[in-house]
């Protein structure tokens, strides 16, 4: 629809000169100009859920402020990798940024808690931890580094483990294999603990990655290997679900705190009820993207999950990341799944 103050305004810009009509209406051509202008980077290709969710959260946003908030989105790696991110949106180059907890766990060690491994069960078990108790701590510990975190946690999924040489069955087939993980020491450390060579990339070196052979085999959530078209360089696909990982919308503290506090809800309530529309987007996914991919050549197995498990509490796994995360943290964390070690 054509609005009747813009109608207006053409008008009179069409009976007079530009410059003359912009100079006799200051407040208009103040109002074209945003109060405030976010910039949010993150990793994910443009199709994934998050970014087209956080695309509806970002007109949401302009909407209800009436102009005075835009946020312009940068996917897919385009203002650096994750590390880099990490760094601008700290130091207030980019005002927002979605970290896995993965990542943003080379800042706030805590952070990392959910992605514990084999931890939840299923997806009730995630959310009631992650918008309790367990989500609320981990936020905490971004308030004390500058970031200020959105309530709602969005989904990257059950990780599942690719590899161009051979379908992982059990903790066997790990032995030995060199796999990508994030920028995360507790996949490192999950990984060696199964008797893999793992080695830590920023997910924008992935596909070169594996396109060159540097590495065999990488783990991420189903989404994500169609979205970033990880069968055209993988072979196979392993059901493990050993991880589940979420990111996490973090916003520099001075840029939210110069908000005014009717933007700031206007943006909180966009992204966490966006949020939560991106978690029935990756659930809808899980249950079609399986054929889609066979389609595209991958071939699936099932795990036996047990063989991990007990592998990872014989190596010490367990009782080396409780003394890690600390007894408040893990209690939070064994209320929503029940004893880990
Ligand atoms: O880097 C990855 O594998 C990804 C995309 O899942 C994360 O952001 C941790």
């Amino acid at each position: 629809m054509f609005d009747p103050s813009r109608r207006a305004l053409l008008r009179s810009l069409a009976a007079t000169p530009v410059a003359a009509a912009l100079g006799s209406l200051p407040s208009i051509s103040s109002a074209a100009a945003p109060e405030f202008s976010f910039k949010y980077g993150n990793n994910l290709p443009v199709t994934h859920p998050l970014n087209v969710r956080s695309q509806e959260a970002a007109a949401r946003v302009f909407k209800e402020s009436k102009g005075r908030l835009e946020i312009k989105i940068f996917p897919n790696n385009q203002l650096g990798g994750d590390t880099d991110m990490l760094s601008q949106v700290r130091n207030g180059g980019i005002e927002m940024f979605t970290p896995s907890a993965l990542v943003i766990a080379t800042l706030v060690p805590v952070a990392a808690i959910n992605a514990v491994g084999f931890a939840f069960a299923d997806y009730k078990q995630v959310w009631a931890a992650m918008d309790g108790k367990l989500g609320a701590h981990v936020r905490a510990g971004f308030e004390k580094v500058g970031l200020h975190g959105l309530e709602r946690m969005w989904d990257n999924g059950f990780r599942q483990t690719t590899s161009s040489n051979r379908p992982i069955t059990s903790a066997q087939d790990l032995s030995g294999l060199k796999i990508r993980v994030p920028v995360s020491p507790l996949s490192i450390s999950m990984f060696k603990s199964l008797g893999s060579a793992p080695a830590s990339l920023q997910f924008s070196e992935v596909y070169l990655a594996l396109q060159t052979k540097v590495v065999d085999a990488q783990e991420n959530p189903l989404a994500i290997i169609q979205t970033a078209k990880m069968y055209e360089v993988q072979k196979y696909c392993s059901l493990t679900n050993h991880i589940w990982d979420g990111y996490w919308f973090v916003v520099n503290g001075r840029a939210w705190k110069s908000l005014p506090p009717d933007l700031q809800k206007i943006m909180s309530d966009a992204f966490n009820d966006a949020g939560l529309k991106q978690r029935e987007d990756i659930r809808a996914l899980n249950d079609s993207l399986q054929n889609e991919l066979k389609a595209k050549g991958l071939v699936f197995n099932a795990t036996a999950p047990d063989t991990f498990r007990a592998a990872l509490r014989q190596s010490g796994f367990y009782t080396e990341w409780r003394k890690k995360f600390g007894d408040e943290a893990w209690g939070l964390l064994e209320q929503s799944v029940g004893k880990l070690s």
